[in-house]
């Protein structure tokens, strides 16, 4: 294989999500938040398993800024938790909370590492559930508020802030097939809540703008979806319909287009779109200087009658059919195909053109087994393979013209990986969470060494 080099200040980091790495559940003026609720219902989370101790990264996140440092990382995404900061979600802010973060990126950057800010990772405040959550418009503005508490207080040293992760899986795995938290089964509720995500999306923005942020972005969870007959009519209409439902009812209202026509329509025939008032596309579209993508896994459809659908895709049940993942899989049970990240940055670079883009989450979970390296280490080829094929898409994208900027790999550490509990290892660091002892992985040394040659 060819040697590869990325372009002169690239960035290469590593991504972590509040509730997945902290524990400390109930310190320092913590609220509860939906996944705290949620992960104590019984039958919902892997064996019961609950964020509350974590990596126990709140008190060994000196220890973990120490290692991303040894790894050379230049930025670190990590999420900040609502309920730490607004216990309730919309009552005085919680100072305590916002010291944890304030000595956090003052660690990193002690150390050089770029923080970078998501507003939102899926651990909405309990109390805001409890007033309706995603699916009122209160939640939006409430959002908006608890930013603005956190730009005031980190606004004069971070550059780079994201106000949501994955509203794709807040609303329709939350509010639509009830996996994820708070566990709601409706369809409308669903899309009301796509809408409300991407509102508050947009008042934050705003008001994150107005008080001076540098660097504003949202992060995607974006598919690169295929058609199983690429001759097939029905399946190019599969493919359309999954692609409104997962791409373009984010990027069409967030790049200025509003929602597409279809999508209107399709959601129409579920809910009355009467939650969308006029001037919100408006506040939805505010500038965004990146796009975050993450990218895990292609989907191929057919369009068949009677098709199962995608339990995530309201609507898509009789029309279409997700053919099962082929080939090797991940322990997700997840397609490895790097050339969907190639298609996919292609493809966003094509149709919403001018905005700079970051890979914000790519990775696999994998069997790891703990001593199968030297010294007890732990050998992830598998995982170095993952990575070195997904680099190299990316790579692929940005010598055909992507304005690609950096990537960060999912995730530092071994973490709760929601529904899936402690089962799934996602981290290029394996985590003991019986003493909490953190080992590098072969992956993590091997990326160590990608980020000192800036290429592979
Ligand atoms: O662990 C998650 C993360 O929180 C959001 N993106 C996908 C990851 C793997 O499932």
């Amino acid at each position: 294989m060819s040697e590869l080099r990325f372009p002169e200040g690239f960035v290469w980091g590593a991504a972590t999500a509040a509730y997945q790495i902290e524990g400390a559940a109930r310190e320092d003026g913590r609220g509860p938040s939906i996944w705290d609720t949620f992960s104590r219902t019984p039958g919902k989370v892997f064996q019961g398993h609950t964020g509350d101790v974590a990596c126990d990264h709140y008190h060994r996140y000196a220890d973990d800024v120490a290692l991303m440092a040894e790894l050379g990382l230049a930025a670190y995404r990590f999420s900040i938790a609502w309920p730490r900061i607004r216990p309730d979600g919309t009552g005085p802010v919680n100072p305590r909370g916002l010291d944890f973060y304030d000595r956090l990126v003052d660690t990193l950057l002690g150390r050089g590492i770029d923080p970078f800010v998501t507003l939102y990772h899926w651990d909405l405040p309990q109390a805001l559930e409890d007033r309706g959550g995603w699916t009122v418009r209160e939640t939006a503005e409430h959002f908006a508020d608890y930013a603005i508490a956190v730009h005031r207080r980190l606004g004069d040293r971070v550059r780079t802030w994201t106000t949501l992760n994955e509203p794709w899986c807040s609303a329709y795995l939350g509010y639509g097939n009830g996996m994820h938290a708070p566990g709601r089964t409706d369809a409308g509720d669903a899309f009301r809540a796509v809408h409300h995500l991407l509102l508050g999306h947009g008042l934050a923005a705003r008001a994150l703008r107005a008080a001076g942020a540098e660097i504003l972005g949202i992060t995607l969870n974006l598919a690169d979806v295929q058609p199983a007959d690429p001759d097939s009519a029905a399946d190019a209409a599969a493919v359309r319909l999954i692609d409104g439902l997962q791409n373009r009812i984010f990027l069409d209202p967030l790049t200025g287009a509003g929602y597409p026509d279809d999508v209107l329509a399709h959601l129409s025939g579920m809910v009355e779109p009467d939650f969308i008032r006029d001037g919100d596309e408006k506040l939805i579209a505010a500038p965004l200087d990146l796009l975050g993508i993450n990218y895990y896994s292609p989907s191929y459809v057919a369009g068949r009658p009677g098709g199962a659908g995608g339990g995530a895709y309201p609507g898509s049940e009789g029309r279409v059919e997700f053919l099962p993942p082929a080939g090797p899989l991940t322990d997700m049970g997840w397609m490895i195909e790097p050339a969907g990240l190639t298609r996919l940055l292609e493809r966003v670079a094509a149709d919403y053109p001018g905005l700079p883009l970051v890979i914000t989450e790519n990775g696999a979970a994998f069997a790891d087994r703990k001593g199968a390296g030297e010294a007890g280490g732990v050998a992830d080829g598998d995982r170095v393979a993952y990575l070195d094929g997904h680099l190299r898409a990316a790579h692929r994208a940005i010598a055909r013209g992507v304005d690609l900027r950096g990537y960060l790999v999912w995730s530092l550490l071994d973490n709760f990986e929601w529904a899936e509990g402690y089962r799934k290892r996602f981290g290029i660091v394996h985590v003991d969470y019986l003493t909490q002892r953190r080992t590098p992985k072969e992956s993590a040394r091997w990326y160590q060494e990608v980020i000192s040659r800036n290429g592979l």
